[in-house]
């Protein structure tokens, strides 16, 4: 089979880039602005293509010239912050890029067997209702929430209108190796561990927790993750339609840090700020919709997190 993965340099792109290039063919396209060429594992069945899903010469030409069966959207401006300090600029990589590659799919690739978006759960915003439907309320706040939601909702009629393959996946909190922990606004997983790994090399380092840490989220693992995206590329009844993909149970900062700290053996140093801007007190995902592709989540926070600090040594 032939996959195309946009971002597939970046963190859940390059690792079912990795997995999925043992037994196929991979094209891999991806600025670098926030992967890394390194995450991805040499190996003749892929090939990195540096480039921007903006560009359209080179869009063209990638996808007027080779036959895919799976196509992966993952390129975005991931920071909810960035979106909001550069609404044009993020609008053109994380809502027109997605428009023009349905448009090259519609024109070039007839025979694709699915086209998976990947959405994020910050399209439900902060409406209080929990947990968090596929069909419950939409609230997105942000430049980036509402690039999501729309990019998402094309995705979708592109079934519903053009008969093309398509299904979008809303992320909850994705954490695992290769998350990239050096801007402010990285997965908190990340940043965490990597200032646990500054304590354990002597540094002196502090985590910054912004609020009181009782704000909780549902942190899915990628391998997780990468269950959930081949099972939704592979089914029928996923077709034309979104889901979130999490594990349907949420944990606070604070006991996420408790449970890293019991894992190490470490009393990792937290400074207190006052909570960020448009922070969400509370994200908890419904998984049923997934569930019912046969989807079943194979670590809880503990698994995910021991399979993680080991993987990094
Ligand atoms: C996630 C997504 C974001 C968007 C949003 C929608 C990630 C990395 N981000 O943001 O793209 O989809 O959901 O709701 O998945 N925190 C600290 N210290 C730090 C970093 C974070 O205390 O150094 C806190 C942060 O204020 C928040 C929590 O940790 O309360 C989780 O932060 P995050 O950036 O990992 O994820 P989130 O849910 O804000």
């Amino acid at each position: 089979m032939n996959y195309l993965i946009t971002g597939g340099a970046g963190f859940i792109g390059s690792t079912l880039a990795n997995h999925v290039s043992k037994e196929n063919f991979v094209i891999v396209i991806d600025d670098l602005s926030m992967g890394k060429e390194e995450n991805l594992v040499k190996n003749s069945n892929l090939r990195f293509i540096k480039g921007s899903v903006t560009d359209s010469e080179l869009m063209d030409e990638i996808i007027s010239k080779n036959t895919f069966d799976y196509i992966f959207h993952f390129a975005a401006v991931a920071s909810v912050a960035d979106s909001v300090e550069r609404p044009v600029d993020t609008h053109q990589v994380n809502f027109e890029s997605v428009l023009m590659l349905l448009e090259l799919v519609r024109k070039y690739q007839k025979n694709l067997k699915r086209l998976i978006f990947s959405s994020s759960a910050a399209v439900y915003g902060d409406e209080p209702t929990l947990p968090k439907k596929e069909e419950s309320a939409i609230c997105p706040l942000t430049p980036y929430a509402i690039d999501k939601f729309a990019a998402e909702q094309y995705v979708l009629a592109y079934n519903h209108l053009y008969g093309i393959n398509t299904s979008a996946v809303r992320f909850f909190n994705v954490y695992g190796p290769n998350q990239n922990p050096e801007s402010p606004y990285s997965g908190v997983i990340s940043i965490l561990v990597d200032r646990y790994k500054k304590v354990q090399t002597g540094e002196d380092t502090q985590f910054t927790l912004f609020g009181d840490g009782s704000q909780s989220r549902d942190f899915v693992f990628i391998e997780d993750v990468i269950q959930a995206l081949l099972l939704i590329a592979d089914k029928k009844e996923s077709l034309g339609k979104q889901f979130n993909v999490g594990t349907g149970n949420a944990i606070t900062l604070n006991e996420l840090i408790a449970v890293i700290d019991k894992s190490l053996g470490i009393k990792l140093p937290i400074a207190y700020q006052s909570e960020r801007d448009g922070d969400i007190k509370e994200s908890v995902s419904d998984i049923s919709r997934l569930k019912g592709l046969g989807y079943e989540p194979n670590f809880n926070i503990q698994e995910g997190m021991d399979k993680y600090l080991t993987s990094e040594d």
